[in-house]
């Protein structure tokens, strides 16, 4: 009866799904996707990155984000469903990348042109051009600045759920202050990329999620409000500057009149935005704890809900904020599917080439460890990119094969012991989650029986069901969580351990954990 949207701007893509609920049954009736690449080639983006001149230095393009809402918004339009019954929209973007707004945002925003794209018109709205990314890795000297500043890593891990990382967007502010003064001065409005495409939506500015705000080391995580001292040591007036935060089902307003005029869309009530991450926990039904699961996109990253906040004591994974008004613990490794493709093209293979080496290569991949560290890596922190190999000759394409997912699956395994889950049944999802080889070695290490799911992208299903949620919530009615995600959110077609081979890897865990010691310059090269 009553249609939902969910859109998940990613850091490659735009997906929407809209679900038709009726009663007890829900159906995802509309399904599409784009790659910011192909669909809009004029802004340059590879793998939805501007060009970049320094390794460290990620960022992408707000006005890219907003065409690309524009180029689904008029698939959805042209889908021949009835949208007069579309009650709700919420979204699911790429965390802790930020958009700089100037005094004219709140006007433009109000006033688009239905005539006219929005990327172009919004582009004089802007004091910064571009949008630094979860990607970046250039702010080492801001996040010893904060973390200086703010008692130490340990206390701001407390406080705010983690401690201070290049991407997140309180040292990626103080950097912009920092290199451009002026710039910084005529910023009004700094938003997350989930509360920008928010408030495109709804016309004006958009709450912040605690789910989003908690990746950026200004919340205080007991509150789920702005830390005021947080805030001081960022940079001058930023409490003006950002946006409120409020619970994740606040409805922001009504979609404006340019989407209404523009695709002939309905007034519906637009909810707010959150992380691609935080979405995800719904998407993929874990609103109890207990069970974790494992996204493989551009980013992999590992998250469980927590009832109540409980800090990583290595200090590499986050406590961010549920949607459920929960918390969730979350590892993130950069190093995912862009560097599993790096090696299938490396060895010029197809993902099924991929899939047969990584079938034709023995678990434990004869004592080789690849560590892939194409790209700067988050988990654990290497600012220098470059592969480590320890026994794995460089021509040798079935031993990488097997070395780059082996290399993941050990990491975020030793990674992810802090969240106390107990890893008898995983979810997968993720663009990776496709590929059959990949999540059985992801069996095979964890000892656990892998589920997928019937929906692909669980942060775009998890946004539609926030919209549901929301919508409910604001007609008064008393929905849980456990309904919402009920057979939604269903697994298909699991993938079993062999405990032959999750032997092997309890060995290996150790032969991982000095290969990455003596690569990080912490243990002797002896280990190997
Ligand atoms: P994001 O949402 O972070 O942009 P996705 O979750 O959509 O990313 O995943 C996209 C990635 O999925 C692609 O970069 C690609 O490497 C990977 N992918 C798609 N199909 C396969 C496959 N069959 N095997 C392995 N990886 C795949
Ligand atoms: C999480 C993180 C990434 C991005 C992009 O902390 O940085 O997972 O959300 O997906």
């Amino acid at each position: 009866m009553s249609l939902y949207l969910g859109l998940d701007s990613s850091t490659q893509s735009l997906t929407a799904i809209v679900l038709d609920v009726d009663g007890n049954r829900t159906e995802a009736v509309f399904e599409s996707s784009l790659q910011f690449d192909d669909a809009l080639p004029q802004y340059g983006t590879r793998h939805g990155v501007l060009p970049r001149s320094e390794p460290s230095v990620a960022v992408s393009s707000p006005p890219l984000w907003a065409d690309a809402l524009d180029v689904m918004m008029a698939r959805i339009a042209a889908s021949g469903l009835d949208l007069q019954r579309l009650e709700a929209i919420a979204g699911s973007a790429q965390q802790h990348g930020s958009v700089y707004f100037n005094a004219n945002a709140a006007s433009l925003l109000a006033q688009l042109d239905p005539a006219h794209r929005p990327g172009a018109q919004l582009a004089p709205a802007l004091s910064r051009l571009v949008a630094p990314i979860w990607m970046d890795s250039s702010t080492s000297a801001e996040c010893a600045e904060l973390t200086a500043a703010l008692g130490g890593s340990t206390t701001l891990a407390e406080r705010t759920g983690s401690r201070a990382f290049e991407r997140f967007t309180g040292p990626q502010i103080r950097k912009f202050f920092k290199t451009d003064p002026a710039a910084y001065a005529a910023t009004a409005r700094i938003h997350l990329v989930s509360s920008f495409l928010a408030s495109l939506l709804a016309g004006h500015d958009a709450p912040i999620d605690p789910g989003d705000a908690s990746g950026t080391n200004l919340m205080d995580l007991a509150t789920a409000q702005w830390w005021p001292a947080a805030l001081e040591a960022t940079s001058p007036s930023l409490g003006r500057k950002l946006p409120r935060i409020a619970p994740s089902w606040t409805i922001a307003g009504t979609l404006s009149r340019y989407w209404q005029r523009r695709h002939r869309l309905p007034p519906a009530r637009v909810v707010s935005w959150s992380g691609d991450n935080p979405c995800s926990l719904i998407g993929t039904g874990l609103v109890r704890e207990g069970v974790a699961a494992i996204s493989l996109g551009t980013s992999d990253t590992i998250f469980g809900l927590m009832r109540a906040p409980r800090i990583d004591p290595t200090l590499t994974g986050h406590v961010f904020g549920a949607p459920t008004g929960d918390y969730m613990g979350l590892t993130c490794f950069a190093n995912g599917s862009l560097a599993r493709e790096r090696v299938r093209d490396m060895f010029g293979l197809t993902w099924s080439g991929f899939s047969q080496a990584l079938a034709a290569t023995p678990p434990g991949n004869n004592g080789r460890v690849l560590l892939p560290w194409f790209d700067p890596e988050i988990t654990p922190p290497v600012l220098v990119a470059g592969a480590r190999r320890y026994g794995l000759a460089e021509d040798d394409g079935p031993g990488h094969v097997r070395g780059v997912v082996e290399g993941q699956m050990l990491s975020i395994a030793r990674h992810s012991k802090w969240m106390g889950v107990e890893f008898d049944d995983i979810r997968a999802t993720g663009g990776a989650a496709a590929n059959r080889e990949i999540l059985q070695v992801m069996a095979d290490v964890f000892g656990a029986e892998v589920h997928r799911f019937a929906v692909g992208n669980s942060a775009c299903l998890g946004a539609a069901l926030r919209a549901r949620h929301a919508h409910a919530v604001a007609a008064g009615d008393d929905v849980s969580w456990d309904d919402i995600v009920r057979n939604v959110a269903a697994t298909v077609d699991p993938v079993q351990p062999d405990p032959s081979r999750h032997a092997i890897y309890q060995e290996l865990m150790s032969v991982h954990a000095a290969c990455e010691a003596h690569a990080l310059g912490r243990g002797p090269a002896r280990a190997m």
